[in-house]
Protein backbone atom coordinates (compact mmCIF):
# COMPACT_ATOMS: atom_id res chain seq x y z
CA UNK A 1 0.00 0.00 0.00
CA UNK A 2 1.36 3.35 -1.24
CA UNK A 3 0.83 6.05 1.19
CA UNK A 4 -0.29 9.56 -0.56
CA UNK A 5 1.88 12.14 -0.83
CA UNK A 6 1.42 16.12 -1.36
CA UNK A 7 4.33 17.72 -1.92
CA UNK A 8 4.61 21.37 -2.02
CA UNK A 9 7.25 23.21 -4.32
CA UNK A 10 7.26 26.87 -3.16
CA UNK A 11 9.75 27.48 -5.91
CA UNK A 12 11.75 31.26 -6.09
CA UNK A 13 8.68 32.49 -3.17
CA UNK A 14 8.31 32.78 0.40
CA UNK A 15 10.01 34.77 3.21
CA UNK A 16 9.66 34.03 6.90
CA UNK A 17 6.05 35.92 7.36
CA UNK A 18 5.34 32.63 5.08
CA UNK A 19 5.62 30.60 7.86
CA UNK A 20 2.98 31.09 8.97
CA UNK A 21 0.75 29.54 6.51
CA UNK A 22 2.68 26.37 7.60
CA UNK A 23 1.74 26.62 10.92
CA UNK A 24 -1.96 26.58 9.88
CA UNK A 25 -1.29 23.15 7.40
CA UNK A 26 0.10 21.74 10.68
CA UNK A 27 -2.84 22.44 12.54
CA UNK A 28 -5.44 21.04 10.25
CA UNK A 29 -3.79 17.74 8.90
CA UNK A 30 -2.41 16.55 12.21
CA UNK A 31 -2.45 12.78 12.46
CA UNK A 32 -3.99 13.34 8.62
CA UNK A 33 -2.60 9.50 7.44
CA UNK A 34 -0.87 11.12 4.67
CA UNK A 35 2.68 12.35 3.58
CA UNK A 36 3.05 16.46 3.32
CA UNK A 37 5.93 17.56 2.06
CA UNK A 38 7.00 21.57 1.65
CA UNK A 39 10.15 21.90 -0.18
CA UNK A 40 10.74 26.06 0.13
CA UNK A 41 13.78 27.76 -0.95
CA UNK A 42 16.71 27.27 0.60
CA UNK A 43 16.82 30.41 2.65
CA UNK A 44 13.83 28.87 4.25
CA UNK A 45 14.71 25.43 4.85
CA UNK A 46 15.80 25.89 8.51
CA UNK A 47 12.95 27.54 10.09
CA UNK A 48 9.98 25.66 7.74
CA UNK A 49 11.46 22.48 9.02
CA UNK A 50 11.41 23.45 13.05
CA UNK A 51 7.45 25.13 12.17
CA UNK A 52 6.59 21.41 10.91
CA UNK A 53 7.54 19.21 13.50
CA UNK A 54 6.60 15.99 12.88
CA UNK A 55 3.56 17.16 10.51
CA UNK A 56 5.22 18.35 7.49
CA UNK A 57 8.46 16.84 5.97
CA UNK A 58 11.01 19.19 3.93
CA UNK A 59 13.04 18.66 1.32
CA UNK A 60 15.23 21.00 -1.37
CA UNK A 61 14.42 22.30 -4.62
CA UNK A 62 17.43 20.79 -6.11
CA UNK A 63 21.44 20.15 -5.04
CA UNK A 64 24.84 19.73 -6.33
CA UNK A 65 26.13 16.09 -7.68
CA UNK A 66 29.33 16.69 -5.33
CA UNK A 67 29.32 16.82 -1.46
CA UNK A 68 31.63 20.50 -1.26
CA UNK A 69 33.75 22.09 -3.10
CA UNK A 70 34.37 25.43 -5.39
CA UNK A 71 30.65 26.13 -6.38
CA UNK A 72 29.63 29.26 -5.44
CA UNK A 73 25.85 29.42 -5.08
CA UNK A 74 25.47 25.62 -5.55
CA UNK A 75 24.22 23.31 -2.31
CA UNK A 76 25.32 20.21 -1.63
CA UNK A 77 22.63 17.74 -0.55
CA UNK A 78 24.43 17.20 3.00
CA UNK A 79 23.57 20.64 3.73
CA UNK A 80 19.94 19.77 3.13
CA UNK A 81 19.79 17.20 5.25
CA UNK A 82 21.76 19.60 7.91
CA UNK A 83 19.35 22.02 7.02
CA UNK A 84 16.49 19.28 7.90
CA UNK A 85 15.45 18.22 4.18
CA UNK A 86 14.50 14.43 3.75
CA UNK A 87 14.10 14.72 0.48
CA UNK A 88 14.84 16.81 -2.68
CA UNK A 89 13.25 17.42 -5.92
CA UNK A 90 15.80 17.37 -8.84
CA UNK A 91 15.37 17.45 -12.79
CA UNK A 92 12.05 19.80 -12.48
CA UNK A 93 11.49 21.17 -15.76
CA UNK A 94 12.60 24.51 -14.77
CA UNK A 95 16.05 23.28 -13.62
CA UNK A 96 16.28 21.12 -16.83
CA UNK A 97 15.13 24.46 -18.97
CA UNK A 98 16.92 27.33 -16.61
CA UNK A 99 19.76 25.79 -15.91
CA UNK A 100 20.16 23.28 -18.92
CA UNK A 101 19.84 20.48 -16.75
CA UNK A 102 20.58 16.84 -18.51
CA UNK A 103 19.02 13.41 -17.40
CA UNK A 104 22.75 12.67 -16.68
CA UNK A 105 23.21 15.83 -14.51
CA UNK A 106 19.88 14.44 -12.81
CA UNK A 107 20.87 11.31 -12.06
CA UNK A 108 24.80 12.48 -10.34
CA UNK A 109 22.18 14.48 -8.55
CA UNK A 110 20.22 11.45 -7.28
CA UNK A 111 23.06 9.89 -6.21
CA UNK A 112 24.45 12.49 -3.94
CA UNK A 113 21.05 12.35 -2.70
CA UNK A 114 20.64 9.18 -1.67
CA UNK A 115 24.01 9.46 -0.72
CA UNK A 116 23.38 12.16 1.79
CA UNK A 117 20.35 10.02 3.37
CA UNK A 118 17.63 12.24 1.51
CA UNK A 119 14.27 10.68 -0.59
CA UNK A 120 14.53 11.96 -3.88
CA UNK A 121 11.36 13.37 -6.09
CA UNK A 122 12.71 12.91 -9.72
CA UNK A 123 10.12 14.84 -12.11
CA UNK A 124 9.78 13.90 -15.62
CA UNK A 125 7.02 15.67 -18.17
CA UNK A 126 7.34 15.97 -21.91
CA UNK A 127 6.86 19.74 -23.82
CA UNK A 128 3.37 20.54 -25.70
CA UNK A 129 5.75 19.88 -29.11
CA UNK A 130 6.63 16.61 -28.02
CA UNK A 131 2.97 16.02 -26.85
CA UNK A 132 1.34 17.07 -30.32
CA UNK A 133 3.83 15.13 -32.02
CA UNK A 134 2.60 11.84 -30.28
CA UNK A 135 6.36 11.45 -28.54
CA UNK A 136 5.55 11.73 -24.75
CA UNK A 137 5.76 8.20 -23.72
CA UNK A 138 9.56 8.30 -25.71
CA UNK A 139 10.36 11.24 -23.83
CA UNK A 140 9.36 10.33 -20.30
CA UNK A 141 10.63 7.00 -21.01
CA UNK A 142 14.07 8.30 -21.99
CA UNK A 143 13.81 10.83 -18.62
CA UNK A 144 13.25 7.81 -16.91
CA UNK A 145 16.41 5.69 -17.27
CA UNK A 146 18.46 8.73 -17.96
CA UNK A 147 17.41 10.24 -14.56
CA UNK A 148 17.04 7.75 -12.19
CA UNK A 149 20.14 6.22 -10.65
CA UNK A 150 20.14 2.11 -9.85
CA UNK A 151 19.94 2.54 -6.26
CA UNK A 152 16.81 3.62 -5.14
CA UNK A 153 14.03 1.45 -3.33
CA UNK A 154 10.35 2.61 -2.73
CA UNK A 155 11.11 4.45 -0.01
CA UNK A 156 13.65 6.94 -1.10
CA UNK A 157 12.37 7.46 -4.88
CA UNK A 158 9.06 9.24 -5.52
CA UNK A 159 8.74 10.04 -9.60
CA UNK A 160 6.81 13.30 -10.48
CA UNK A 161 4.76 13.48 -13.91
CA UNK A 162 4.59 17.51 -14.72
CA UNK A 163 3.55 18.14 -18.64
CA UNK A 164 5.51 21.32 -19.27
CA UNK A 165 2.45 22.51 -20.73
CA UNK A 166 0.82 22.34 -17.72
CA UNK A 167 3.39 24.04 -15.28
CA UNK A 168 1.52 27.26 -13.58
CA UNK A 169 -1.05 27.69 -17.18
CA UNK A 170 -3.84 26.57 -15.52
CA UNK A 171 -4.32 23.78 -18.17
CA UNK A 172 -4.11 20.34 -17.37
CA UNK A 173 -4.38 17.03 -19.40
CA UNK A 174 -7.33 14.89 -19.73
CA UNK A 175 -7.93 12.49 -16.63
CA UNK A 176 -7.35 9.64 -19.59
CA UNK A 177 -4.10 11.43 -20.78
CA UNK A 178 -2.50 11.77 -16.70
CA UNK A 179 -3.62 7.77 -16.15
CA UNK A 180 -1.89 6.71 -19.45
CA UNK A 181 1.36 8.48 -18.48
CA UNK A 182 1.12 7.13 -14.86
CA UNK A 183 0.37 3.81 -15.89
CA UNK A 184 3.33 3.65 -18.06
CA UNK A 185 5.61 5.32 -15.50
CA UNK A 186 4.73 2.56 -13.14
CA UNK A 187 4.75 -0.24 -15.91
CA UNK A 188 8.66 1.10 -16.64
CA UNK A 189 9.80 1.13 -13.11
CA UNK A 190 8.70 -2.38 -12.55
CA UNK A 191 10.46 -3.10 -15.74
CA UNK A 192 14.00 -1.90 -14.16
CA UNK A 193 13.55 -2.60 -10.86
CA UNK A 194 11.26 -5.54 -10.16
CA UNK A 195 8.18 -5.66 -8.82
CA UNK A 196 8.86 -4.85 -5.31
CA UNK A 197 10.32 -1.41 -5.98
CA UNK A 198 8.08 -0.88 -9.04
CA UNK A 199 4.67 -1.12 -7.30
CA UNK A 200 5.51 0.50 -3.95
CA UNK A 201 7.07 3.46 -5.51
CA UNK A 202 4.92 7.14 -5.67
CA UNK A 203 4.54 8.63 -8.62
CA UNK A 204 3.00 12.35 -8.64
CA UNK A 205 1.24 14.26 -10.67
CA UNK A 206 1.96 17.84 -11.45
CA UNK A 207 0.91 20.97 -13.63
CA UNK A 208 -1.79 23.71 -12.14
CA UNK A 209 -2.91 21.82 -9.48
CA UNK A 210 -5.80 23.04 -7.40
CA UNK A 211 -8.48 22.92 -5.14
CA UNK A 212 -11.05 22.18 -8.01
CA UNK A 213 -9.24 19.48 -9.77
CA UNK A 214 -7.30 17.64 -7.22
CA UNK A 215 -10.13 15.26 -6.15
CA UNK A 216 -10.30 14.53 -10.05
CA UNK A 217 -6.98 13.66 -10.12
CA UNK A 218 -6.22 11.82 -7.25
CA UNK A 219 -9.04 9.42 -8.45
CA UNK A 220 -7.08 7.98 -11.56
CA UNK A 221 -4.95 4.87 -11.34
CA UNK A 222 -1.26 5.05 -10.28
CA UNK A 223 -1.75 8.56 -9.43
CA UNK A 224 -0.23 8.73 -5.35
CA UNK A 225 -0.73 12.59 -4.76
CA UNK A 226 0.59 15.88 -5.98
CA UNK A 227 3.59 18.49 -6.28
CA UNK A 228 1.54 21.64 -6.30
CA UNK A 229 3.53 24.59 -7.14
CA UNK A 230 1.47 27.61 -7.22
CA UNK A 231 -1.44 26.03 -4.71
CA UNK A 232 1.04 25.51 -2.15
CA UNK A 233 1.71 28.42 -1.23
CA UNK A 234 -1.25 29.94 0.91
CA UNK A 235 -2.82 27.36 3.56
CA UNK A 236 -6.13 28.12 1.64
CA UNK A 237 -5.54 26.17 -1.35
CA UNK A 238 -2.67 23.27 -0.22
CA UNK A 239 -5.50 22.08 2.46
CA UNK A 240 -8.25 21.71 0.43
CA UNK A 241 -5.42 19.90 -1.69
CA UNK A 242 -4.18 17.62 0.99
CA UNK A 243 -7.81 16.54 1.89
CA UNK A 244 -8.49 15.27 -0.74
CA UNK A 245 -5.73 12.43 -1.56
C1 LIG B 1 4.72 22.31 -11.61
C2 LIG B 1 4.03 22.64 -10.36
C3 LIG B 1 4.89 22.33 -9.17
P1 LIG B 1 2.21 24.55 -10.58
O1 LIG B 1 5.97 23.00 -11.69
O2 LIG B 1 6.04 21.57 -9.39
O3 LIG B 1 3.72 24.03 -10.39
O4 LIG B 1 1.34 23.75 -9.64
O5 LIG B 1 2.26 26.01 -10.21
O6 LIG B 1 1.80 24.32 -12.00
Amino acid sequence: MRRKLAAGNWKMNGTAADLAEVEGICKAHKGAGVDILICPPATLLSRLTDAAGDVIATGGQDCHAKDSGAHTGDIAAGMLADAGATYVILGHSERREDHEETDQDVREKAKAALAAGLKVVICVGESLEEREAANTLDIISGQLAGSIPDAVTGETLVVAYEPIWAIGTGKIPTLDQIGEVHDFIRARLEERFGAGVGRSTRILYGGSVKPGNAAEIFAVSNVDGALVGGASLKAADFSPIISAL
